[in-house]
């Protein structure tokens, strides 16, 4: 920036404009989706599937497989089977197996699902990725009802399960819980789910269909796409593919805001809206909250050690409020007295923003001169930690506070 603005000019803009309006004032039929410059998962409420970041292993990735092939995996709805084992280390009375033709099928799945059918809202994110993959509307029969089949069980420690890898033991996926977790779960969190149905529709290939796990509270690693085994051990670890590398396979997912990547342009004189998405993690989310300053520095960004951070005049951001007319948000059809989270009566969330969803959020900026801007924005829990407080590990869920440049030109 050729000519910054005064900082104390600066205050005094920031301060008579304040930061308002945003999606606050948006009704229904309006249009969530975002300006060209962000991403679009970011950004829509609810992802297509086919729109949600992939993060997938596997050579050739299962969900480009065909024909043959593919009912060779078991991934066709009609060769999709469960099984669900001991390892030895436990004892299983009736174990789920291919070769007995005990293991489930879709069919027996969705039978399941007709008693103990659960839906859900819910953000994929990964850990080690900064912005979330995308939302989807996730349905399917908590996993506790599905391990019911299996009758008595003894020395259970941990739940552990993998997808469909090639029969490649190199390439296997695998994710593991607490026992007690998953037949426990508290009854005001959505439990994790063998699911089979996303924003109304089957699970395509491409998302793990026909079957995958969804772990409400985690990362996406514990969500284990093509799902063909569940195994019930003794274990006391956590043997997940996601605990080497030093990845944290206990993460819970972080409260955190996030922007999109590249700076904003805007023309002096007219308001700049920035907006952002947020994850709502186990600790809630309070607000979202921004700062902005003129830009410094070689790459136009604030230094992590710099000491503007200590006396930075952070200020609320405005979040999308529950939509009046979810009818325009969710799929056709779906009724939200039905959804977890929402009152059963009035068919509204009982909560605002849902837990482990993600919501769009908005700063409006008033009178801004001419020039380059850092803005930053985090999110606040609700035990009052801001973002990437408590949790600075970024192996556990990547969560720095985010940095977008604004230019404003004259
Ligand atoms: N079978 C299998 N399941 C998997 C993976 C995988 O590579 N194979 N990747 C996991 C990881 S690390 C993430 S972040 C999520 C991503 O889900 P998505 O591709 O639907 O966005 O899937 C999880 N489930
Ligand atoms: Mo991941």
């Amino acid at each position: 920036m050729s000519d910054p603005i005064d900082r104390r000019r600066f205050l005094e803009v920031a301060a008579v404009t304040g930061f308002s309006a945003g999606l606050a004032g948006r009704t229904r039929g309006d249009d969530l989706s975002a300006p060209a410059a962000l991403p679009r998962p970011s950004r829509s409420y609810l992802t297509e599937a086919g729109d949600f970041v992939d993060v997938s292993r596997g050579n050739p990735k299962p969900f480009t497989l065909r024909g043959e092939a593919l009912e060779k995996a078991r991934l066709t709805p009609e060769t999709w089977r469960l099984e669900i084992v001991g390892d030895g280390s436990s004892e299983v009375a009736r174990p789920n197996r291919l070769e007995d033709g005990t293991a489930l099928d879709l069919a027996g799945l969705k039978e399941l699902g007709k008693v103990h059918g659960v839906q859900y809202l819910k953000a994929m994110q990964c850990n080690n990725i900064a912005s979330p993959l995308g939302q989807g509307l996730w349905e399917g029969v908590p996993l506790r009802e599905v391990l019911r089949r299996v009758g008595q069980v003894g020395n259970v420690r941990r739940v552990y399960y993998w997808g469909f890898h090639n029969d490649d033991p190199a390439q296997l996926f695998q994710s593991s819980l607490a026992y007690n977790r998953v037949m426990e779960t508290p009854p005001w969190e959505p439990p994790p789910l063998v699911a089979y149905r996303l924003n109304g529709r089957d699970i395509p290939l491409e998302r793990g269909g026909p079957v995958r796990m969804v772990v409400p509270w985690a990362h996406g690693f514990k969500s284990i796409k093509w799902l063909h085994r569940v195994v019930l051990t003794n274990d006391y670890k956590a043997n997940d593919t996601y605990a080497l590398q030093n990845n944290d396979p206990e993460s819970y997912l972080k409260t955190a805001a996030y922007l999109g990547k590249g700076s904003l342009s805007f023309q002096a004189g007219g308001p700049a809206v920035v907006e952002g998405t947020a994850v709502v993690g186990g600790s809630g989310l309070k607000r979202v909250e921004c700062w902005l300053r003129p830009a410094t520095g070689a790459d136009l960004k604030l230094a992590n050690d710099d000491p503007a951070w200590k006396t930075a005049a952070w200020r609320p951001c405005d979040l999308m409020p529950p939509p009046d007319d979810w009818g325009a948000i969710l799929p056709e059809g779906t009724r939200t007295e039905g959804i977890w989270g929402f009152d059963p009566k009035t068919g509204k969330p009982k909560d605002w923003p849902l837990l482990f969803s993600m919501v769009p959020w908005s700063a409006r900026l008033d009178g801004l001169e001419p020039g380059s801007y850092e803005f930053r924005a985090r999110a606040v829990d609700l035990n009052g930690f801001a973002q990437p407080e408590p949790r600075p590990y970024q192996k556990s869920g990547m969560n720095l506070v985010p940095c977008q440049v604004l230019v404003v030109r004259a």
